[in-house]
């Protein structure tokens, strides 16, 4: 009998195989079980799923009882709406960036190599949060070893650079070798056709910082010129705040998330603490995050915000939008 797996399904499945942690991993999992179709033709793939679930919760387990984790730079634990790690040349003003952005208070100096390990800091944009990861300086002949993890694991990459060094290109190339080491693409450029497979494609944005020292556009339209075609390119000043509001709104919308409200039957929607859900997440999805026991009950859903809808009934592979409030029934 076909599995018939929808398209929800299979980008679980994708994005399963892209996690790098165990917590990634198992929270792929889960998803899955929830969205895979309940029939006689999933039923092996159903037991397989929660096989792998109970061992994947059996080795937290051990470990936890193994003691405290070790720790490791070249994981982040994400948190909030999606994660960018922002990487560049010495002084290029990542850390600056890091600062206006966030909350979070990575140590700028003008001196090379501040920033030993990843910090990471929560950027707030309308009403989510969205992380920001300072990183180690990227140098012809040096670069931290595990900075290709963090590229690898994040949701998108800021490629930092300082608009009026002149060394640009080699900056350029030293960060497209880290790009590659980490086996991701830059969504928008090209793909060559020697292309190493298992490549990930992944949103990637040129920040040329330091455009207040440039105010006739000569050093921006040269750094254009040095960056590699298709990657898109977004001047800024960390320190006078030219280009940050706009550059907020793009690194939200970029992420391809929605926001969700959710409320109970008879009550007020809860509009401070949007759920974050990927682009076509569907009412089960939705119950997913909100509880796990709730994917596999859920039977249909009430929804308010889109135009067409008012408190109308929608089935459990509804595809939800953003801002939509929800109640979710079982
Ligand atoms: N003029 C100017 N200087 C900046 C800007 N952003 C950072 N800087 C300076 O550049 C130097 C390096 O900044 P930092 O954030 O530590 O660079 P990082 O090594 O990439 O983290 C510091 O002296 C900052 O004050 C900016 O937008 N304009
Ligand atoms: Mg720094």
């Amino acid at each position: 009998m076909p599995a018939n797996l929808t398209p929800q399904y299979k980008e679980a499945e994708q994005r399963f195989r892209q996690a790098t942690t165990h917590a990634e991993k198992l929270e792929m999992l889960r998803e899955m079980l929830a969205l895979l179709p309940k029939h006689k033709g999933t039923e092996k793939i159903q037991a397989d799923l929660k096989h792998r679930i109970a061992k994947l919760e059996d080795e937290a387990s051990d470990s936890r009882r193994a003691g405290a984790q070790r720790f490791d730079p070249g994981h982040v634990h994400r948190e909030g709406a999606g994660q960018w790690v922002l990487i560049g040349p010495p002084n290029a003003g990542k850390s600056a960036l890091v600062r206006a952005l966030t909350h979070a208070h990575p140590e700028v100096a003008p001196y090379p190599f501040t920033t030993r390990v990843p910090l990471s800091g929560m950027m707030p944009f309308e009403d989510v949060q969205v992380q920001l990861v300072d990183t180690p300086p990227v140098a012809p002949n040096h670069t931290e070893p595990y900075l290709p993890n963090l590229v690898h694991a994040a949701d998108g990459v800021l490629l930092v650079l300082d608009v009026t060094a002149d060394d640009l290109e080699e900056s350029a190339r030293a960060l497209a070798a880290v790009m590659e080491k980490a086996r991701v693409w830059p969504e928008g450029r090209p793909l060559p056709p020697d292309a190493p497979p298992f490549l990930l494609v992944k949103s990637a944005f040129v920040i040329g910082n330091k455009c207040d020292l440039d105010p006739d556009g000569t050093f921006v339209s040269l750094a254009r010129e040095a960056i590699p075609s298709g990657v898109p390119f977004l001047p800024v000043s960390a320190e006078h705040g030219i280009g940050l509001e706009d550059l907020r709104a793009v690194l939200f919308r970029q992420l391809d998330r929605i926001r969700i409200y959710s409320k109970e039957p008879g009550k007020k929607p809860d509009l401070e603490r949007p759920f974050v859900l990927r682009r076509g997440a569907t009412v089960q999805t939705l119950a997913l995050a909100v509880h796990k026991e709730l994917a596999e009950r859920v039977t249909y859903a009430r929804i308010w915000g889109t135009a067409r809808f008012d408190g109308q009934q929608v089935d459990k592979d509804h595809v939800l939008a953003d801002r939509d409030v929800v109640e979710l029934h079982s």
